[in-house]
Parts: C-alpha cells; sequence; structure tokens
C-alpha cells in the first residue's frame, strides 16, 4: 500500500490486571511475536494475587512499582528474540484495565525525561515520582459513599449516565479520587498529577507526562460527553478548587477525532533495548476501548461476548446513555461513541439448565431443545437470573409466563407460571431472552436507518429501563454481529443469538485470545500511516480493507428475514416480564 510498509513494526501493549502483554505485527497486520510479564508468576516478589492487593473493606490495588518493572522485563525479553528487530519498530499503542489511577508527586513528571538507560525504570522513579505506592484497579468496591454523592451531585442516576455517558459505579475514577482526597488528604495535596493506567503506559514510553486519552476519560464519571469537557459541577465533588483539579488530570485530555502521536519513544528505551529514535507514541486506551479496535467494527456494528456474563460491545453514532450500561467516546472514529453492556448471567444461568436436563454437563440435550422446530414456546416467555442482574437492574429472580395479545387491543396480557411443560422449553427461553434482551437494549443505540421498513410493529408504548418507545424503535437491526467468548463455539447458542439480533450484512465468529493489545497495534499502525498522510483511509474502513478476513473469522450463516421476524412478538412480552420482577 505504502512504501513506509516495508519493513514495518507495531506495537501494541495490554497492561491488564494480571499481566502486561505486548504483540509485535508486521506491516500485513500478521502477529510476528507475543511476549507477556505475569504479575504473579514474573515478579512474584509483590506478592499479588492475580495481580492485586485485596483489602476486607472492599478496596483493590495494584503496586505501581510492579507495572515499572513488567515494562523493562518486557523489552529485555524482546530484545533477546533474533527474529524480531526492535528498531523496526514505527509505532506503539495499547490498551489498559480501565478505571484505575496513578499519582504522581510534585517531582515525577520532571523526571520522565531524564531517565539514565543504565538503570531501571524502578530505580529511577520508585518511589520518589509518586505520592502513591498503588493505583486503585477496576475491581475495588470501597467507594459507596462516594458513588451515592456523585449521583446526588448531579440530580440522581439517569443525569449522571446523561452528563458523562454512566452512572456512578465504585470503580469509576472520580468516585476513586475522591475517596483519596477525603481519605487521604496529605496525598491528594502532594499529589501533582493523576494519569490514567493507559496515559501512565503513554507517559513511561513517550518519557514525558501524557494527558489522558479522551475515550479512556470517559470511564471516570467526571467527563461531559456534550461538553467534551470536564464537568464543573462533577469536578466539585472531589475539589472545590476545579482548577487545581483540572491541573491535576494534566489539562484537557488527548482528543481522539484525529490521530497525533503523544511524543516519540523516550531515550531510555531507544539506548537500551535498541529501538529507532523516531518511534512515535500514540495515545494508550482502555481494555474494551482497544477491543473494539481490534476488530473491523463499523458503526451499527455489534461484538457480542458470550463469556461467564454476556457483554456487548456496539459502535454508534447515537448518544442515547442510560443508567444500566455505559457510552464511552469512539476511540478511533470521530462523533461515534462505544455502547458497553454488560449483563451478570450469561453461562452460569444457562449452565444450570444444561445440568437439569443433563446430570453429566452434555449440552447435546440443552442445544437440541434450543435448535427444536417442534417444541412449541411461541407464546412462552421468560427471565433466568440466578445473580442479581445489571440489565435490567433486578435482584436474583427468575420468571415464567406465558402470555396472549388481546384481539380488541394491543395489551399483551402474561400469566405467570412456577414451570413450563418441561425442562427443554427453558433451554429454548433462556437463550432466546437472552438475547431479546440484547435486541431491545441495543436498538436505541443503533442508527434511524437501521430500522427494517419491511416490518410494521405498530405503536403500542413498551417499557425497558428508563425508556419508553413505541415498538416501532425496535425494528432496526444491526448491520453485523461479531461473536466471541466461551459460548460462541455452541452453534445452537450463537445462531439463536444470531436470528434474534437480525444483522443484516453478515454473522462472524472469532477467538481473540489478544484482542486488548493487537487493537493496540492496529491503533498504532492507522495513527502512523495517517499521521504520515501515507493513509487517508478512516480507522473503520482501513482496518476493513486490512483485515485477515480469511483466516481470523469464521462466517456464519446470514439470518433469515422470517427469523428475526418470529422474535418481534415477543418484545411487549419481555417488557411486561421485566414490570414484575
Ligand atoms: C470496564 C471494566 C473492566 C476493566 C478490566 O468498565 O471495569 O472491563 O477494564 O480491565
Amino acid at each position: 500500500m505504502t512504501a513506509d510498509k516495508v519493513g514495518a513494526f507495531y506495537l501494541g501493549f495490554d497492561l491488564s490486571t494480571q499481566q502486561l502483554k505486548c504483540l509485535v505485527i508486521d506491516q500485513n497486520l500478521a502477529l510476528v511475536h507475543s511476549e507477556t510479564i505475569g504479575f504473579d508468576k514474573d515478579l512474584s516478589h509483590y506478592k499479588t494475587t492475580k495481580g492485586v492487593y485485596l483489602h476486607e473493606d472492599g478496596t483493590v490495588e495494584c503496586p505501581v512499582a510492579m507495572w515499572l518493572e513488567a515494562v523493562d522485563l518486557v523489552f529485555e525479553r524482546m530484545s533477546k528474540h533474533k527474529h524480531i528487530d526492535l528498531s523496526l519498530v514505527r509505532a506503539m499503542s495499547g490498551s489498559c484495565q480501565q478505571h484505575g489511577s496513578v499519582y504522581w508527586a510534585e517531582s515525577g513528571p520532571g523526571l520522565l525525561p531524564k531517565l539514565d538507560s543504565k538503570q531501571s525504570l524502578k530505580q529511577q522513579l520508585y518511589p520518589e515520582a509518586f505520592s502513591r505506592n498503588v493505583a486503585p484497579n477496576w475491581q475495588d468496591h470501597s467507594t459507596g459513599e462516594e458513588c451515592r454523592e456523585f449521583e446526588e451531585s448531579c440530580g440522581g442516576a439517569a443525569q449522571l449516565a446523561q452528563v458523562t455517558g454512566s452512572r456512578a459505579h465504585h470503580r469509576f475514577t472520580g468516585p476513586q479520587i475522591m475517596k483519596i482526597a477525603k481519605k487521604e488528604p496529605e496525598v491528594y495535596r502532594a499529589t501533582s498529577k493523576v494519569s490514567l493506567v493507559s496515559s501512565f503506559l503513554a507517559s513511561i514510553l513517550a518519557g514525558e507526562f501524557t494527558p489522558l486519552e479522551e475515550a479512556d476519560a470517559c470511564g471516570m464519571n467526571l467527563y461531559n460527553i456534550d461538553k467534551r469537557d470536564y464537568d464543573d459541577k462533577l469536578l466539585r465533588n472531589v475539589d472545590d478548587d476545579t482548577e487545581t483539579l483540572r491541573s491535576k488530570l494534566g489539562g484537557p485530555p488527548i482528543n481522539c477525532d484525529k490521530p497525533a502521536p503523544v511524543g516519540t519513544l523516550s531515550p531510555y528505551f531507544v539506548e537500551k533495548y535498541g529501538l529507532n529514535p523516531e518511534c512515535q507514541i500514540f495515545p494508550f486506551t482502555g481494555d474494551n476501548l482497544a477491543t473494539i479496535c481490534s476488530l473491523p467494527l463499523q458503526p451499527n456494528d455489534v461484538l457480542v461476548s458470550l463469556g461467564t456474563s454476556t457483554t456487548i460491545l456496539l459502535v454508534t453514532d447515537q448518544y442515547h446513555p442510560s443508567p444500566n450500561y455505559h457510552l464511552f467516546i469512539h476511540p478511533t472514529i470521530p462523533r461515534h461513541y462505544m455502547g458497553m453492556i454488560c449483563y451478570c448471567n450469561g453461562a452460569l444461568a444457562r449452565e444450570r439448565i444444561r445440568d437439569q436436563l443433563s446430570e453429566t454437563h452434555d449440552w447435546e440435550p440443552f442445544n437440541a431443545a434450543v435448535t427444536s422446530t417442534t417444541l412449541n414456546t411461541d407464546n412462552e416467555i421468560a427471565c433466568y437470573f440466578p445473580l442479581g442482574e445489571i440489565v435490567p437492574n433486578v435482584p436474583s429472580s427468575y420468571r415464567r409466563a406465558t402470555f396472549a395479545k388481546s384481539p380488541d387491543s394491543q395489551e399483551v396480557k402474561l400469566e405467570l407460571k412456577d414451570a413450563f411443560a418441561d425442562i427443554a422449553h427453558d433451554a429454548k427461553n433462556i437463550v432466546e431472552s437472552q438475547a431479546l434482551s440484547c435486541r431491545v437494549r441495543i436498538s436505541p443505540l443503533l442508527s434511524k436507518d437501521c430500522a427494517d421498513p419491511s416490518v410494521d410493529l405498530g405503536d403500542s408504548m413498551v417499557h425497558f429501563d428508563c425508556d419508553d418507545f413505541p415498538l416501532s424503535e425496535y425494528k432496526k437491526r444491526p448491520r453485523r454481529a461479531f461473536f466471541v467468548g466461551g459460548a460462541s463455539k455452541n452453534d445452537a447458542i450463537v445462531e439463536r443469538f444470531a436470528q434474534v439480533l437480525g444483522a443484516t450484512d453478515g454473522n462472524f465468529r472469532l477467538e481473540t485470545p489478544n484482542s486488548c493489545a493487537l487493537g493496540g497495534c492496529y491503533r498504532a499502525m492507522w495513527s502512523h500511516l495517517h499521521y504520515g498522510g501515507l493513509t487517508k483511509a478512516p480507522f473503520d474502513n482501513f482496518l476493513n480493507e486490512q483485515f485477515r478476513w480469511d483466516t481470523d473469522v469464521q462466517s456464519l450463516s446470514l439470518t433469515k428475514d422470517k427469523e428475526w421476524q418470529y422474535f418481534n412478538n415477543k418484545i411487549q412480552a419481555l417488557s411486561e416480564l421485566e414490570k414484575t420482577l
């Protein structure tokens, strides 16, 4: 495509909870090398458990020095491999655990440009550069009080979600900094700058303090997405002196609309590990945001992760926030957002029903029920939440019902049941209702032109979460659906999900062991080429063209219109059923 691509490497990091990973790709997006530092194993002297320290009061944190050691170690190991010439690395970017925060002392940022390659990062930065030795981790649960104050200051959960894209969450960085300002005032005073984990790693690599990246900054409950600026009302929860706090946050975040490097690689790494002094460092982002950059996801495409829990990531131009899910500014597509819908109940709930059908935990009877064309569940609807659910936000509950539409009105009448005719009905219903719940939450996040003109759903009002919409809102269909995670290997489950969601342009299945770091590689490569004028293609078009469709994804059968339409009839019933929870 360009001369620049000859012999080029791009690095993508993933600083996650349990490990630091670094992937090397070449100019054809082929994976050349992968290096992983496992925190518990490779840096066992920090005595972390799965990368963190867990405290009884719900505090969960990570030692910052461990991350510094990991960065040196990953380069040290990579520099020993003959097949990767690190001097060919043109650009780096990456992904980090979201919401975590690193606290720099007054002298910290000033030490970064002066690092001596004869010593280690830890020797030179730790502890002097930091006002706090540990970084709050996203699993922290200790900020209930702070979350309440954040929501009250804004008029409630829905209002906070409207401003920042999310309601208050324990792990979000605003409540976390607020807790430190309140409970450790001397630490807060001694803090000159706060980084997110993503901007911390970018700062280390660039050898200078780097502001927060805008997409990741949406995970703080502090950033006003509409105004694209920190929200003073929210900042005041942490510090009445909002100017001081803005300065601690390093000024305005890095705008994601156009790719620009935060700097070139620090001389420390150039001298120590033989990298190129012109290697560009592009902004790092959060892991979920990097995951959507690892796939050729275009607006109105959805990624369905069928893991222990079900998570949906999607690309949208619709800013339609909800207290039940998250919206972030998209890290690489201007004027777009990433929607993230996290369900608690996924595989576990399905497995309970599987085990009622098979003592040996065999999926066969379950799958046979899910794909059965003779098992009649047409007038059945059910919810299976062995764990409290986030979407809808309800305690642990089970509901089963049959429903009927009254002939003279559009109303749907439910009759609650203790059980269906047999457990096979539950198998079919759980997969369908999990998928239908996704469908109705995705709809308001799809562009208006995703509405299927061939169906008429009528205009009866339906309610989900904070939304009251006419049924016609749910005529929308995503463009493409990508399935990942353990249960995506189960044909029966994934096919049924695909039918309920009704993507118009294709269903795909793929494995994503490296998605976060790979998203970093792709962002580094595209940003480098775009910034250098070597491609004009927007990120999503670039990746669609370059993506290794032949090897990296499996195409599944296209959903037939009729298969999708079958579920139109169950939308009102699900809405009515959720009202009973
Ligand atoms: C997202 C979240 C987790 C972490 C995991 O809001 O908290 O997915 O990002 O690293």
